[in-house]
């Protein structure tokens, strides 16, 4: 059982697309509701969630972009289409800049992949799943907890200011860092999900004052493919606030280790006081779409480094699609960071 803060809310189960583009044919969506359903029950008590409203997630992400998440599944209906709104074509060459009211150019225009279908409950279960975010945020933030975490789908690392792609729609991670940010504090974030976070990336890319830091695997062979290269570091005011450690198919827990002591030096040297952790189950050995090494009490060996650097930890939830372990494997993680709220350590000793 896990005694971490948890949030979540059930409104996140709304989103449930049937199907995805998958090495040229279609299969069954892999972000599947049940994943949630399987780590929400492994908790005794999960907080309710707030709601902060739209301005904290306009702060990361344009509105147009978010008016299109909004309206895409009743215009894709309005246009005589059943089923998951989808795109065909992607304005990949100098085309972005163009408005045009078609939804299929409006999905090409917000997306860069087709493993992203926006469901008739995709609104709904991003928005909550942001609030969820930034609940749990809030109970660091206002001194009630050292650590919290956020049980998040859909997910968030691959959505950008003005895309969703990789089965996620707002950035929810970034948006609650980017709050954490308005509030005062110096954040650091560290994307431990097998795939690498090119949204939170690009979204902090020429930002001086939050790190991003990503161990993935190397993207020469994995998806996302165009982002997540070692010489991606940052630009402009940012250059040198972006940090990728891409590793091959086939990682275990020393190889990863040692990337985990890189990371976490970039998070000390940046002087955080507070670290928003996405983390994907992904890296798991039996994962069905990723081929990292690792096994569930690596997840305790990580949490314990991180916890090491003795900050405030808000855990986002990511991918892990190896649903019968998720639950166990996301267990594992949180055991390893403090569960007692922030108080106790004022008890002098
Ligand atoms: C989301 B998250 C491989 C298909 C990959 C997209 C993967 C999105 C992963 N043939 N499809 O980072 O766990
Ligand atoms: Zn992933």
């Amino acid at each position: 059982m896990n005694s971490i803060a948890a949030y979540f809310d059930r409104r996140q189960l709304a989103h449930a697309p049937l199907q995805e583009l998958h090495n040229g044919g279609w299969t069954a969506y892999a972000e599947k509701a049940s994943r949630a359903e399987q780590i929400a029950a492994s908790f005794p008590d999960l907080r309710p969630v707030r709601d902060y409203g739209l301005e904290p997630l306009l702060q990361v992400h344009d509105r147009d972009y978010v008016e299109f998440l909004r309206s895409a599944h009743s215009d894709w209906r309005a246009a005589g289409r059943s089923g998951d709104a989808i795109g065909y074509t992607w304005p990949v060459v100098r085309r972005r800049r163009l408005k045009l009211d078609r939804i299929d150019a409006r999905l090409g225009r917000y997306s860069y992949d087709a493993a992203t279908p926006i469901a008739e409950g995709t609104w709904e279960a991003s928005y909550w799943s942001a609030q969820t975010a930034l609940t749990a945020l809030a109970a660091i933030l206002d001194g009630e907890m050292r650590s919290s975490f956020a049980l998040c789908p859909p997910p968030a690392h691959h959505s950008g200011r003005d895309y969703c792609g990789g089965y996620c729609y707002l950035n929810n991670t970034a948006i609650a860092a980017e709050q954490a940010r308005r509030s005062g504090r110096r954040v650091a974030i560290l994307d431990i999900d097998y795939h690498h976070g090119n949204g939170t990336q690009d979204i902090f890319y020429e930002d001086p004052d939050v790190l991003f830091v990503s161990i993935h695997a190397d993207p020469a062979t994995d998806y996302p493919f165009f982002w997540g290269h070692a010489e991606e570091r940052g630009e402009g005011a940012g250059a040198g606030k972006t940090l990728n450690l891409p590793l091959p198919q086939g990682t275990d827990i020393e190889a990863y280790g040692r990337a985990l002591d890189e990371a976490l030096g970039a998070v000390r040297a940046h002087k955080a006081d507070l670290l928003v952790l996405s983390y994907g189950a992904d890296t798991f050995e039996e994962d069905p779409i990723s081929h990292f090494r690792l096994r569930r009490s690596d997840y305790r060996t990580i949490a314990g480094r991180i916890a090491a650097l003795d900050l405030p930890v808000l855990i986002v939830m990511e991918g892990g699609y190896a649903i019968d372990a998720l639950a166990l494997n996301v267990g594992e993680l949180l055991s390893g960071f403090v569960a007692e709220p922030k108080d106790a350590d004022l008890i002098p000793q």
